[in-house]
């Protein structure tokens, strides 16, 4: 191969002074070489990506892949540590490892250049595969992978061609093949073979000034197709922002009533009885939030025992039947006193009159299917018991939220939410199909991933205020938070002090069973550290147990706990 022996003429080994000099600059320089390869291939991809989809591009890809091959204990310790972070902090991470790949590469290519800009085209390949692989991938969602990891195979190749020996001007090289090539790119590129142009010493010379200038023509390309990448990929997110921007939510046939005035205690360091949307917690498996055009979404609802096979535009969902309700929301991940939980205002159509209209009927009634799975544009599928989605409760396609269509982030154009479950087996977001299915046939993501099929919210409750390790004074200290049991609703908190009775809490009115409620009460405080506990109890008569369990496969018990130390 004519990388290697190109090395084994190396007249840099052994050699004089300034010998080891140039070997550490050609040893940066080809660093540099692979980083700007990787660089040229992830902008490549971008631009390439916005003529397939923003979610092809290699890094969303890698990412996905990664999310969906982590095990749940350890995806629950990246959202618990890193929270909505969690995504950014994995996608520094898969760039950190492609750049100390990217300058490993690039060293190994001074040594073996075919070898070393044929490994480019092994990451391309990792991307492809990643891409297609997902969920929702397609065969053309391999292109920015392998149009990037191709460019960057050859502008390696060409970098390394100016990183190798040439004859030095006492001629101690033979003319061999090598370096007549390394020669000629350089000449490739306009540098000319000048000694001005050449960096070297007694016993070697590369260009120097050619590698300069090819690898800067190449950063700055790459600069400039991925920020036209970028460009085109805002683009169509614009284009749906414009037909999110455009929507009017008609009035609800069947409005919420006000949230009773007592349903928020406005206390300090207590959390709001709605969530407003920017505040809301945001759980997904999204890399890139899936921006759908409203105009041109279409739901699909078929399957087992589906009489009518359906499919509706966003414009028949808003001219149907809208019902507006107060739900909260539950993140199975949610640790005891965590902060994945919300509550908002919800408008929709009920989900039971679009199934029934599709000729559908739950097992409970002799319909053959039990599952509903949900399927989101970006591939999630969740499943939710089809006799739930149908007993009555206020399940609900969204359309939106607080008042505004849904955000982007909470499932624009539609989603789902059903009271009473916890939101990875009822809340698809970014719906865009409805499957009858039964559980024995079919696993839905995260089931596939340790999480149980059926997963009802557990009865929880959390204090908001004191926070952990507060030294508030001695005397009267008020105590509250928030208890949830949705779909059957709070009918008792108590607090304890140090293992103590249990005191009953003041409630809050309730807005509804499908809501979370407010609770507080009047500690008389005593100098030193303690121990604030609580727990509630659901109106099926169920106090919360004390048993600590994780939030595998279905969802936290234990009570949530506060040390604080009292001045
Ligand atoms: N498409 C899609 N929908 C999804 C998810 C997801 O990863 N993808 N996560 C679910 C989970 S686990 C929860 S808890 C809720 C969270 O909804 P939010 O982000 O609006 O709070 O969305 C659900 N819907
Ligand atoms: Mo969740």
């Amino acid at each position: 191969m004519a990388g290697v022996s190109e090395d084994q003429k190396d007249p840099t080994s052994g050699a004089g002074h300034g010998a080891r000099g140039v070997r550490v600059v050609r040893g940066a320089l080809a660093a540099l070489g692979g980083l700007i390869a990787g660089l040229v291939a992830l902008c490549v991809a971008e631009l390439v990506s916005a003529a397939v989809r923003p979610e092809a591009g290699p890094v969303t890809a890698v990412g996905g892949a990664v999310i969906d091959r982590t095990p749940a204990p350890v995806k629950d310790f990246a959202v618990r540590n890193f929270g909505n972070d969690d995504k950014l902090v994995l996608q520094l991470g898969i760039l950190a490892l492609l750049a100390l790949f990217a300058m490993a590469v690039g060293v190994a290519s001074l040594r073996y250049r075919r070898v070393g800009s044929a490994a480019v085209l092994v990451f391309g390949a990792i991307g492809a595969l990643a891409a297609v692989e997902r969920p929702d991938g397609r065969l053309s969602d391999a292109l920015p992978s392998v149009v990037g990891g191709l460019t960057a195979c050859g502008v390696l190749y060409l970098l390394a061609g100016r990183l190798a020996f040439r004859p030095s001007p006492h001629g101690d090289r033979g003319a061999d093949g090598t370096a007549d090539e390394a020669g000629k790119a350089a000449e490739t590129a306009g540098t000319g073979t000048g000694d001005a142009a050449t960096a070297g010493t007694d016993s070697g010379t590369f260009d120097r000034r050619g590698f300069v200038i090819a690898a800067t023509a190449a950063a700055a390309a790459s600069a400039g197709a991925g920020l036209l990448g970028r460009r085109l990929n805002a683009s169509g997110a614009a284009e749906a922002a414009a037909s999110r921007r455009t929507i009017v939510l008609p009035a609800p046939s069947s409005p919420a009533e006000a949230v009773p005035a007592g349903a928020d205690l406005g206390i300090r360091g207590l959390t709001s009885f709605t969530t407003p949307n920017k505040d809301f917690y945001r759980v997904d498996t999204a890399l890139v939030v899936p921006r759908v055009d409203a105009g041109k979404w279409r739901l699909r609802i078929h399957g087992k025992g589906v009489a009518r096979p359906l499919t509706v535009g966003f414009q028949d969902l808003l001219q149907r039947k809208l019902i507006e309700r107060d739900i909260t929301l539950t993140c199975v991940s949610n640790e005891v006193g965590g902060p994945y939980v919300g509550n908002a205002r919800w408008i929709g159509v009920p989900l039971a009159d679009l199934l029934r209209e599709a000729g559908v009927r739950p097992p409970s009634k002799g319909g053959p299917a039990d599952q509903l799975v949900s399927r989101s544009v970006d591939g999630m599928t969740i499943g939710t018991p089809v006799d739930a989605v149908m007993d009555g409760r206020d399940a609900i396609l969204a359309v939106g939220m607080n008042g505004e269509p849904l955000p982007f982030d909470h499932g624009f154009p539609v989603r789902m939410v059903v009271p009473g479950l916890y939101g990875y087996v009822s809340a698809c977001k970014w719906l865009e199909d409805l499957e009858l299915t039964t559980f024995a046939d079919y696993d839905a993501y995260w089931v596939k991933r340790d999480w149980s099929r059926e997963a009802p919210v557990k009865t929880q409750s959390r204090i908001d205020t004191p926070r952990p390790f507060a030294s508030p004074k001695a005397g009267p200290v008020t105590v509250a938070g928030v208890a949830w049991a949705q779909h059957r609703g709070i009918e008792r908190v108590e607090v304890r002090v140090d293992g103590g009775e249990w005191n009953p809490a003041e409630l809050a009115a309730e807005d509804s069973v499908d809501t979370w409620r407010q609770w507080m009460w009047e500690w008389p405080a005593t100098p030193g550290n303690h121990t604030l506990e609580v727990r509630a109890t659901d109106r099926d008569g169920d106090t919360q147990t004390d048993k600590r369990v994780g939030t595998v496969p279905n969802g936290a018990t234990g009570r949530h706990s506060v040390v604080v130390a009292v001045d």
